[in-house]
């Protein structure tokens, strides 16, 4: 961190609406520095896309720490073209070489029911759900150790294994338990110890000993099959939820679903000590399946904007543009069609902006 209140931002819109929802992340952050005098030099790459990838035959150029790294913070959109690059080559040559070569290990995505939101579970109301999902970011399933063998024969074999180390389980723990602190509430972990016989009883028995070291916080763990159940039936029980890499994918994923649509879920991939930047990013992917057609939800966006700006330390902005979010969201003219409603993603970014500058 630079010590003022001027930063240096890597913008990277990657594929499909990350293309067109980043602009209004843009547009937001404009307004921002307008309105709170914070100054956003803004730097765009056009790396980490498949766009790239096909000019190019890789994600991203072998320099791309060294052209990045030095900024305070990454405005990521989204990742992902299948009809040209593969899911699992485009995902792993760009956010989860950030995730680990930054350490980002902390994944946070809060999820919250907004005002005026219409949400598919019954009776619900904004303040019922207000919690927030710590993903472990650079571990746990999403290893690359494993292989085929015998591939294309009836013999084939396929293994990809688990990591979990003690320090990657840890430290991810205490920064949930640190928040549940905050918070002044409690903490939820997802584990699946009576299937996943090695790795997950190990998490639980890590859960229990940094817990030692928070009396005050509370806490409960459940499987992660009955915890989506959960999730759906009492989403009012959670205040910070922590689990592994994939679970918590998937639980970050259910949550906003259940607040009315995942369009509007942030996240932001976090390296706690700071050395290296963080990266922010709407929860949801690329969505070949309406790019181009200006409908996307820019609020994902938007609210990945008011995490970056929170952990730049711009708390009074970061707040102000989750108050306008809400103000805007509250209205049906400005709802794009994941919400029910039919304004473009220009329409409600413009509409975000203006109500910050009032
Ligand atoms: N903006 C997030 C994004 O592009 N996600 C693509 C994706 O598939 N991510 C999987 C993950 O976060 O592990």
């Amino acid at each position: 961190m630079n010590g003022s209140n001027a930063y240096r931002l890597a913008v990277i819109p990657g594929d499909g609406i990350g293309k067109e929802v980043v602009p209004e992340g843009l547009r937001v952050l404009e307004a921002v520095s307008t309105k709170f005098g914070c100054v956003l030099n803004v730097d765009h790459f056009e790396f980490a896309s498949c766009d790239y990838f096909q000019k190019h035959g890789q994600m991203m150029p072998d320099d791309w720490k060294t052209r990045i790294g030095g900024h305070d913070a990454i405005f990521f959109g989204a990742v992902g073209w299948p009809e040209t690059v593969p899911d699992h080559v485009s995902l792993w040559g760009s956010l989860i070489q950030f995730r680990r070569e930054f350490d980002q290990y902390v994944n946070l995505r809060p999820v919250r029911l907004m005002p005026g939101v219409p949400t598919p579970l019954a009776n619900r109301k904004p303040g019922d759900i207000d919690f927030f999902v710590v993903r472990e970011n650079t571990e746990g399933e999403y290893s690359s150790i494993g292989g085929r063998m015998f591939t294309n024969t009836e013999r084939e074999v396929v293994i990809q294994e688990t990591v979990m180390t003690r320090v990657g389980v840890d430290r991810v723990l205490r920064y949930a338990f640190e928040l549940a602190r905050r918070r002044g509430k409690h903490l939820t972990s997802a584990t699946k110890s009576n299937g996943i016989s090695i790795t997950m009883p190990y998490w639980d028995e890590r859960v229990e000993e940094i817990s030692q070291g928070y009396p005050d916080v509370k806490w409960d763990k459940y499987h992660i099959d009955i915890l989506t159940a959960h999730f759906v039936q009492h989403p009012d029980w959670f205040d910070v939820v922590v689990a592994s890499n994939l679970f918590g994918d998937i639980l970050s994923d259910l949550g906003p679903a259940c607040t009315g649509t995942i369009g509007i879920a942030p996240a932001g991939n976090i390296n706690p000590e700071r050395k290296f930047p963080s990266l922010f990013e709407p929860v949801h992917g690329s969505a070949p399946d309406i790019a181009g057609q200006g409908i996307a939800n820019p609020v994902g966006q938007i609210w990945s904007a008011a995490l970056m700006l929170d952990h730049l330390g711009e708390t009074a902005a970061a707040a102000g543009v989750v108050q306008a979010i809400e103000e805007v969201l509250s209205r049906p003219e400005y709802r794009t069609r994941d919400l029910g409603g039919s304004a473009g993603t220009a329409d409600c970014g413009k509409a975000i902006a203006d109500a910050i500058l009032g």
